[in-house]
């Protein structure tokens, strides 16, 4: 067995979390080789819409909300859609949290311009997590939002529409461990205290859950139509091969436009998922780093810790360079409401894409094989945008280019030039940015770093 902390980038592509996530620590995966399959024609017409996207909203929503982080008055430790586990909580003090559940704040237009003023072009929102709550219409069991919960509304149904009217890609997440299903047991049972974490397929039942996986995968993919799955908990004991290839097989089946994100595990799926940390310099292939706001995915009332907007629009700006998309995560609470802190460093994040959207939406990587002192970049044919985040203090910028630069400007000021010689850019002396300011250089072809 290959624990996360031996799972190099080298031969998985699932790195382990460096951050104080207390979900990463624990988690062990099959040592299998993660490899995607290489690039065809066909894959890259599907993939076009997201690689050029960038940017995704994941939104982790669930009954876990509802305790928020605390149980019987207790904090309990780890992120707050694992409070289930992580406060050894049985199943029938569990479940009746659905009764509690009553998000009448929820407003799905009102996310989905959220996540469009922020920048966002597609979002990620739970299906169903670890615990096994559905928060769709499902016909597959009676523990979801509509069935199990006094408001009885379809939220992803709702944001499904939200998302087309603004012009965002409607995508789920579905994890594989189940906490609720029959066809899996947990870690260690108990029926004061289980430890569900990683679950067993129980002998015998893979084909039964591996069927129900189906129904509803076959609901939310004729249903909802996402653009994308991003599949998740795939480390319960027992699960095969076999069984990642067979979904990922169904999915092609109903529409093969869909991506697949590669959590299905075994190499099965479309592109590489580092968790909390973006890999220096980027990763071969497709990928997208998921990050937590503060330090928990589901909503957790005592995590007031958000990263900065400068931090978020760097973070953004270092993926994008490194050829990669970031999917950033938003807790909403049991009301239904993105908190506030969220909503307002999305806002800057847009605010800031607003004026140099350009050098990020529809980019590749950046064409230098070297980290610059000064910051990050990216391109388009016949343009390199220099994301400046240490302004130069004598204004002048080396950029390490063999190129002819025919022109270069601002992001922010587009009509004038700036004054250049050979390689050396003349900035003036006040960043029009404090976070990242963007230089537009129009260069005579391919670009070629020194
Ligand atoms: C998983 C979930 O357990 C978590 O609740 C959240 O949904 C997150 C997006 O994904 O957590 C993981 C998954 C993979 C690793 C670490 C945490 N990993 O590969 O290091």
């Amino acid at each position: 067995m290959l624990t996360l902390a031996s799972c190099t980038a080298q031969h998985c592509n699932l790195n382990p979390s460096t951050e104080s996530d207390a979900v990463g620590d624990r988690l062990s995966l099959p040592a299998v080789p993660m490899v995607i399959a290489p690039s065809t024609s066909e894959k890259d017409a599907k993939m076009a819409w997201w690689r050029q996207a960038k940017f995704g909203m994941f939104i982790h929503w669930g009954i876990y909300a509802v305790p928020g982080g605390e149980w019987k008055g207790k904090d309990v430790r780890g992120p707050g859609e694992w409070i289930q586990t992580r406060g050894r909580i049985p199943g029938d003090q569990y479940d009746p949290l659905a009764a509690q559940f009553d998000p009448v704040d929820f407003n799905a237009d009102q996310w989905a311009s959220i996540a469009q003023a922020a920048g966002v072009k597609y979002i990620v929102i739970t299906s169903k997590h670890h615990d096994g709550f559905c928060m769709f219409d499902t016909h597959a069991t009676n523990f979801n939002i509509v069935a199990a919960t006094p408001w009885h509304q379809d939220p992803l149904a709702q944001l499904d529409v939200a998302c087309r009217l603004h012009d965002i890609h409607f995508c789920t997440y579905y994890s594989i461990m189940d906490w609720h299903t029959p066809d899996q047991s947990p870690k260690i049972p108990s029926a004061t205290a289980p430890e569900f974490s990683p679950t067993n397929m129980v002998p015998g039942k893979n084909d039964a859950y591996v069927a129900y996986m189906k129904t509803e995968l076959g609901e939310l993919i004729t249903g909802y139509h996402p653009s994308l799955i991003w599949f998740d908990g795939g480390w319960v004991h027992g699960w095969t091969a076999a069984d990642a290839r067979s979904i990922y097989d169904y999915i092609h089946g109903l529409d093969p436009s869909i991506i697949v994100n590669n959590r299905l595990l075994y190499g099965v799926g479309d592109y590489g998922t580092p968790e909390q940390k973006i890999p220096n310099g980027g990763m071969k292939g497709d990928w997208e780093t998921c990050m937590t706001i503060n330090g928990t995915w589901g909503y957790m009332s005592r995590d007031k810790d958000f990263k900065s907007a400068s931090t978020l629009i760097t973070n953004l700006i270092k993926c994008v360079s490194g050829g990669g998309n970031y999917l950033l995560n938003v807790g909403p609470d049991a009301l239904g409401r993105i908190p506030e802190p969220e909503v307002e460093r999305l806002l800057a994040i847009g605010a800031w894409l607003k004026v140099n959207g350009d050098a990020i939406y529809g980019t590749t990587g950046s064409p230098f094989n070297q980290v610059l002192p000064f910051g990050y970049a990216t391109q388009k044919p016949g343009k390199i945008f220099l994301e400046v985040t240490q302004w130069p203090a004598n204004g002048i910028l080396h950029v390490p280019l063999g190129n002819t630069i025919e022109n270069a400007y601002l992001m922010a000021d587009p009509d004038n030039s700036l004054q250049t010689k050979g390689s050396t850019i003349y900035l003036p002396a006040k960043a029009p940015d404090p976070v990242a300011s963007v230089v537009v250089l129009q260069i005579d072809g391919a670009p070629k770093p020194l």
